[in-house]
């Protein structure tokens, strides 16, 4: 059986990819914070990936690295460029050191947020990040790019659009993935044999999808799931927001300075953190994340649009 990597553990994709991955994976699961192994298989190593040293010790002999471990929401710079840039970084020098040969990129729909909602994109378009996460999926999606050229690293990079069990509000009816859908993305970064460098989009048949996901199929996704049966329910309690907000893809990210982290570390470890990079009032403000949409716009996002950011 493979032994898969996967950075972020904590996080709420990671816990729902879990359950679908068990027993099909030994699951070596690493994060800042810590995660009770559930089903044989699992383990946990506690890391952070913003230290090589770190990224080293829990990449070793693994068969694959599932790489959700990042700031997954709009933040500060200094939070995003520890957590995400370095991070970043860090994890794929570690595979490459390791010799681990495959890498599956949780990248996201919003490295092309600022794309408007009347067009269809592919996985060929050309970058347009809606603020400082989108910039370090790029910069991660460059990585494996890279990675895969120079150093024969299979790289597989999934532009996630919102996981969860059911769609959440009218743009997340176009982004939706569904657990098993996700997971079956992530299963054909593990085993595909003709994989060096691919971007597919993480979202379900969603009839209302704003992406041409046609590399995804080629590599043979069939998708289970449609967000459709929620729409009519969905649109109903729908209240249109900031017209950019609702003009582009990236949503409320396309006009906000910080998105509220929804799955924030806990305090003694995110001061601990703060503390060894030096920039402890930034990385702490992000890491506990209080109230943490802040929009130069109008339009105000509600405590509930707030908790639906998250993954
Ligand atoms: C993402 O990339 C975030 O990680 C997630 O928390 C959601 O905000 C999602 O995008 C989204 O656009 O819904």
């Amino acid at each position: 059986m493979k032994t898969l990597l996967i950075t972020g553990a904590a996080g709420g994709v990671a816990t729902l990819l879990r359950r679908e991955l068990a027993g099909r994976y030994r699951l070596r699961l690493s994060d800042l914070r810590p995660v009770k192994p559930n089903a044989p298989g699992e383990s946990f190593t506690k890391a952070d990936v913003a230290s090589l040293r770190d990224a080293l010790r829990i990449s070793r002999g693994v068969d694959a690295i599932l790489h959700l471990g990042a700031h997954s929401v709009e933040g500060d710079w200094e939070t995003i460029l520890n957590a995400n840039i370095i991070g970043g970084y860090n994890l794929f020098e570690a595979a490459r050191r390791n010799g681990v040969p495959r890498m599956i990129f949780a990248t996201s729909n919003h490295a092309v947020g600022f794309y408007r909602r009347d067009q269809t994109i592919d996985h060929t378009v050309y970058p347009k990040p809606d603020g400082r996460y989108g910039v370090s999926k790029i910069f991660g999606e460059s990585l494996a790019s890279l990675y895969s050229d120079k150093y024969g690293m299979r790289c597989f990079c999934i532009r996630i659009g919102n996981a969860g069990p059911v769609p959440i509000d009218k743009r997340r009816l176009s982004i939706w993935i569904s657990p098993r859908d996700l997971a079956q993305l992530v299963t054909i970064g593990i085993e595909h044999p003709d994989i060096s460098f691919e971007i597919v989009y993480g979202v379900s048949a969603n009839t209302r999808s704003w992406y041409d996901n046609r590399n995804a199929y080629r590599l043979g996704y069939r998708p289970q799931d449609n967000s459709e049966p929620y729409a009519a329910e969905l649109l109903k309690v729908h209240r249109p927001g900031d017209p950019r907000a609702e003009l582009y893809q990236g949503g409320a990210f396309v006009v906000s300075e910080e998105i509220e982290n929804p799955a924030p570390l806990p305090r003694k470890a995110a001061r601990k953190t703060a503390g060894k990079r030096g920039a402890r009032g930034a990385t702490r403000r992000a890491a506990a994340s209080k109230a943490a949409v802040r929009k130069p716009t109008a339009g105000k996002a509600t405590a509930t649009r707030r908790r639906r950011a998250a993954r």
